[in-house]
């Protein structure tokens, strides 16, 4: 019997602007608000790909902001680190964003063109992380199974062929670190890469640090690298999105910090699809110098 009948309308895709939101999590009239927002020097916002280390920043800004000390942050949230660093495209938050206390601290998902224009004159603070997208595809179809507010996928083949299209929330991978890497000079940008802070964590949160005008000491800066592994991070639940309501996330599918590692899409990928994914992704990146490791044995 056919029970999955495709999707139910909490799960559509609404197209708007070139990009594609989540009806019941955005509203696109309240999305287009986001360009007029007023930025002060202090806000930062975490610009990903969904499911390029989102919650991992989340958790490494919240530790510097209490320069490392654990303990400071685990009484601060109800459910998840989102109650403190929300998602701004999300429906009402814009609205919190304006009220909020300094130093307004968000993520998002969005491209480019919906964020405040003030940040293209290097107002306020981004820090883009960029994951490469073989296995920004395998967490993505992975996260599907987890989190209700998105369709189930059919199985994996039928999800790849739905991300190549860019018929996902987010759309096209490739546009989105595309648009946001060319305008990296316009606004006061650190773009990094997940696979960098898997390399070497230490120095990817210093360098965050740097960024971020932070003046922590050596112990401190230990402190936030130690609670921000993958290991210590899946022990900490608001860190680790255990906690998030089952009407959100359906726990029993799967963890939102599901492998924390580089290379899984060879666990998924045949031999085809991986020859047609470096097809497009040559041709899509022919101008942009950015590399990507794509197997966690080439930096150990
Ligand atoms: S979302 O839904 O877009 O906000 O997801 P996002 O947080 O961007 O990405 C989730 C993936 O990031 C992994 N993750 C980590 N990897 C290594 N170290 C740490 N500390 C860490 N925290 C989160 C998480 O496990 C997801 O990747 P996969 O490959 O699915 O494990």
């Amino acid at each position: 019997m056919e029970i999955n009948e495709g999707p139910t309308p909490e799960h559509e895709l609404i197209p708007h602007r070139g990009f594609k939101l989540i009806r019941g999590t955005h509203d696109p009239d309240d999305v287009d608000q986001i360009y007029h927002l007023d930025i002060q020097d202090s806000d930062v916002f975490v610009v990903t790909y969904p499911k390029s280390g989102t919650i991992w920043m989340q958790q490494i800004l919240l530790l510097l902001e209490a320069q490392g000390d654990v303990s400071a942050i685990s009484g601060l949230s109800k459910h998840s680190n989102a109650d403190i660093i929300p998602w701004i495209e999300v429906k009402g938050h814009r609205q919190a964003f304006i009220v909020a206390p300094s130093p307004r601290l968000r993520v998002t998902h969005l491209q480019h063109h919906f964020l405040p224009a003030a940040l293209n004159h290097k107002k306020g603070k981004v820090i883009y992380v960029a994951r490469n997208p073989k296995d920004v595809l395998v967490s993505y179809f992975h996260f599907h199974k987890l989190a209700n507010m998105l369709e189930t996928p059919k199985d994996f083949d039928d999800f790849f062929e739905k991300f190549m299209r860019g018929d996902v929330f987010g759309s096209s991978w490739f546009e989105h670190v595309k648009t946001w890497y060319t305008h990296r000079e316009d606004m006061n940008m650190l773009f990094i890469t997940y696979e960098e802070m898997i390399q070497d964590l230490q120095s990817a949160i210093h360098r965050i640090s740097v960024f971020l005008g932070k003046d922590l000491s050596d112990d401190q800066l230990t402190s936030v690298v130690t609670h921000s592994t993958f290991h210590n991070m899946k022990k900490i639940p608001q860190a680790s999105y255990e906690q998030v309501p089952g009407e959100l996330l359906n726990h029993h599918q799967g963890r939102f910090m599901r492998k924390g590692t580089i290379g899984d899409w060879k666990n998924h990928f045949t031999v085809a699809q991986n020859e047609r994914f470096d097809e497009v992704f040559h041709r899509e990146m022919k101008d942009f110098p950015l590399s990507f490791i794509w197997d966690i044995r080439d930096i150990q």
